[in-house]
């Protein structure tokens, strides 16, 4: 007990000076399993997020659009992998994770249950949930777990072209006919409201948040960080001519923050729990893509096998 709490105290005093923790380092059992919840989360939600713009490959608008929507939806895969990897440094399987994922215990991101309806959706992906993404994996580059600071920093640099690829697709339709311009205000009618929900619970509702500032697994909590991304994303909508779906957002001159509605947390907890529009739907497509893909597995684990088999005899 003595040796834990001196442990402990170390531990902290590392954090507090922001000093990285690394794999092999000593960590709290609660650390240690809150990251693994947490990373592992945010890589099935990078995965699962490949499904919404997926869903418009085939029917993309132009061939140099489909082109980036590729490239888009290639880096999201990759993005997962590098969380995973992530991930699995702390002790846990790949396979564990998408067992978890598979039973409905481990969550991913709300707002991927929320189906696609138009092209515009992917503009408004990319603007507003990429967007929100952005505010809070920037903060993350910052979390005191090596691995995951590490996988932050390359995954930033990748969302800000997503981003602009969502704008790009937003201002094109902002400035088009007037059909277009209404598909796009069609698009943030819809995805405003989920973008927002994907900070999580109001601070004082956020079962994780106060251990995980303590140990700077997050730096900034769910209200700062969405606060920030509201800040930021109303000029860039009001500036295409669009109108944001809250009768009460407004700059507020003493705070100098936007002031917003009240969140729907009954939508939001009904998402969480599964029964959102589309999580039935996501979880059915991830689950026969990873078992059809099993043969796959299977073969590349037969051929290392067969090589380190020749290499013995050699
Ligand atoms: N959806 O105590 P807190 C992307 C759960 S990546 C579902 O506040 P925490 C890229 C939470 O897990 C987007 N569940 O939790 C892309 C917890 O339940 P648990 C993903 C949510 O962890 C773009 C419970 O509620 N980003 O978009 C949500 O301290 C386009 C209590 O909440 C990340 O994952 C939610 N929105 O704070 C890909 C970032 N919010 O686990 C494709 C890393 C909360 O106890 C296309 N994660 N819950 O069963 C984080 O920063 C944190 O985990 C938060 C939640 C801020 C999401």
């Amino acid at each position: 007990m003595m040796e834990d709490s001196k442990k402990l105290e170390e531990f902290q005093a590392k954090i507090d000076a922001d000093v990285k923790i690394e794999p092999k380092d000593w960590m709290p059992e609660k650390y240690r399993q809150n990251l693994i919840r947490q990373i592992s989360q945010h890589a099935h939600s990078e995965i699962i997020g490949m499904q919404p713009e997926g869903n418009w490959l085939t029917r993309a608008p132009s061939l140099r659009s489909k082109k980036i929507l590729m490239a888009k939806i290639q880096d999201e895969a990759g993005h997962g992998l590098y969380l995973y990897c992530a991930a699995e440094t702390l002790g846990v399987k790949r396979e564990q994770f998408l067992k978890w994922l598979h039973d409905g215990v481990a969550k991913y991101s709300s707002v991927f249950n929320y189906p696609t309806l138009s092209w515009a959706d992917i503009g408004a992906i990319g603007w507003l949930v990429d967007g929100a993404a952005i505010v809070n994996q920037v903060s993350l580059q910052g979390t005191s777990y090596g691995p995951y600071s590490r996988a932050m920093v390359k995954i930033c640099k990748e969302e800000s072209f997503h981003q602009r690829q969502g704008y790009e697709i937003i201002v094109n339709l902002a400035n088009g006919t007037k059909e277009q311009k209404q598909m796009a205000q069609d698009a943030l009618d819809r995805w405003w409201w989920p973008s927002i929900m994907m900070f999580g619970p109001h601070d004082a509702d956020s079962a994780h948040s106060n251990q995980s500032l303590k140990w700077k697994i997050k730096r900034e909590s769910n209200d700062e960080l969405r606060q920030r991304y509201i800040d930021k994303t109303i000029h860039q909508g009001e500036h295409l001519g669009l109108t944001f779906p809250d009768e009460n957002l407004k700059w507020n001159d003493k705070t100098k923050h936007y002031d917003y509605s009240p969140i729907d947390w009954d939508e939001f907890w009904n998402v969480v729990k599964g029964n959102g529009p589309g999580n039935k739907a996501r979880l059915a497509h991830h689950t026969k893509a990873h078992n059809d893909g099993a043969w796959v597995r299977e073969a590349a684990i037969a051929f290392q096998e067969k090589q380190k088999l020749k290499s013995k005899i050699a």
